[in-house]
Order: C-alpha cells, then structure tokens, then sequence
C-alpha cells in the first residue's frame, strides 16, 4: 500500500507558513497517523534548515489541562525551534507574517548536561542550567486553528515564534508557581506553573522520550519550552504583551 506523501504534506504546510496563508486539515484526506505525521514534522523543520535555519531548541504541546480543552486535543506533543523563531526579548513581531497568532506564557529551560538516549533525568539540576520566563507565538497553518492531533503534529505543534526572558538559575521549586499573562497592562490569563504537567520539569521528561522515540537528540544548549501554563490569547496589531513568572520574572513583545 502507498502511504501519505510526507514530503508533499510539508511542502503545503511550509508554504501556508511562509505566505501566512490558511490551509484545510490534512490528516484524515491523506491517511496520515501520528507516526508519518512525525515524518512530516522532520521534512518540514528540514526545509526550514535547507534555507539556513538552525535547530535551537524544542517545545512541548498542549502540556495543560486548559491547552486541552482549548484545542479539543488531549495528547502531550513537542515540535522543534529554529533560530529564525526567535524574538529578542521587548521585541516586535508582525502580525501580518502569521495567519491567525496566539501568545501562550510559557517556562523555558536552557539544557546542559542531558542523560543518555532512553535514561530520565537524574538531576534536574544537571540536565538545566537556567529557566526563564517566556512567550511562545503559536500560528496553527490550519484554518480556524482547528486540528486532528496528526494534522498539529505534522504542523510543527503551531510553532512561530518565541520570546525567551532573562535566565535565572534553577530556583528550589517550580512546581507551584504564579503565572500572569498581560496584553496591554491588562490581565489576560491567570495561571500556575503546576498545570505545565503538575511541575514544568516533568515537561523534560517527557520531551526526552517523546522525541527519542523519533530519534531526536536534545542538545546541551539548546531551550526547551516546557509548555504553556494557561490558554493562549490571540495577538493583536498594536499589542503590548507580558508573560510574568513568579520568581522567573518577565519575558515581553510587541506586536506591529
Ligand atoms: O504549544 C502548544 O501547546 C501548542 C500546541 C499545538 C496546539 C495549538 O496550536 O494550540
Ligand atoms: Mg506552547
């Protein structure tokens, strides 16, 4: 039997991403399950890296509850980061590259020593060398942001783009706490570091083995998304946005 066409599927999702165009889901026209939709994954971070892109990082998807909900899919998902996905801190993004953006606060890892393929963690302090607040942008290539898990999965998990606060060393606890998301000096989300997986270092975990199983390395160096601690909102032109993590701080953007 023929199976999908994985270079094909990533070549429609690439170019919806690039010309801030939405597309109709894939998966179920194509027959694409979560493993192939992991190949259209690679092919597609693989276009992005035949033009000059480098690998910086990794992400984890729809690590809350409220994610969950938010998406009516209930599978934890990661997807990889690019150096041309990063904002500077206070930077501006344009809402007019992205078809539909969202902002999501996040918590970020800056990975050291990580353990063998297969193996946990044994020490979160020795797996990561510093957190800090941040902001993940996402922009689902799918119109309406509606989604199988396959057709996220082979959409590189909405990633667009990310902010990175100020690291910090690993503080005692990151388990419980508060989380703010403000648009233009208003409240937008409330939440907790305990919805990223009940504690965002559980997040690491399950990125070893979640990519593992794909053959994907996490590199010492690279930042690592542990998940959203609340629903994403949409972004605005104009708008003015912080993620605030207690005892983290602040990672903030702008958008034009
Ligand atoms: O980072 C995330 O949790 C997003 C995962 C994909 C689902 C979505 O686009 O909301
Ligand atoms: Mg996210």
């Amino acid at each position: 039997m023929i199976g999908p066409d994985i270079a094909g599927i990533a070549e429609k999702l690439g170019t919806a991403a690039d010309t801030a165009t939405a597309i109709p889901q894939l998966a179920a026209e194509t027959g694409l399950d979560v493993d192939a939709a992991y190949a259209v994954q690679t092919a597609l971070v693989q276009r992005r890296l035949d033009r000059g892109e480098r690998l910086v990082g990794l992400k984890m998807g729809l690590t809350s509850k409220a994610k969950m909900a938010q998406v009516g899919v209930d599978e934890v998902i990661w997807g990889r980061l690019t150096d041309v996905m990063r904002v500077p801190d206070g930077g501006t993004v344009d809402v007019a590259d992205f078809i539909h953006p969202r902002v999501e606060p996040e918590v970020a890892f800056l990975l050291d020593r990580l353990p063998e393929p297969g193996e946990p963690v044994a020490a979160f302090t020795d797996a990561v060398r510093a957190v800090a607040p941040a902001i993940e942008l996402i922009d689902s290539r799918y119109a309406n942001f509606t989604f199988s898990l396959p057709d996220v999965v082979a959409d590189n998990t909405s990633a667009a783009a990310f902010v990175v606060g100020p690291w910090s060393p690993v503080p005692d606890g990151l388990d419980n706490l508060g989380v703010l998301l403000e648009v233009d000096g208003r409240v937008a989300q409330v939440g907790s570091t305990a919805a990223i997986l009940g504690d965002p270092r559980r997040a690491l975990d399950e990125g070893l083995r979640l990519a593992g199983r794909h053959g994907v390395r996490l590199r010492a160096g690279w930042v690592f998304l542990a998940g959203a601690a609340t629903a994403a909102v949409p972004l605005r032109p104009g708008a003015h946005v912080r993620a605030v993590v207690e005892k983290l701080g602040t990672a903030s953007l702008k958008a034009a």
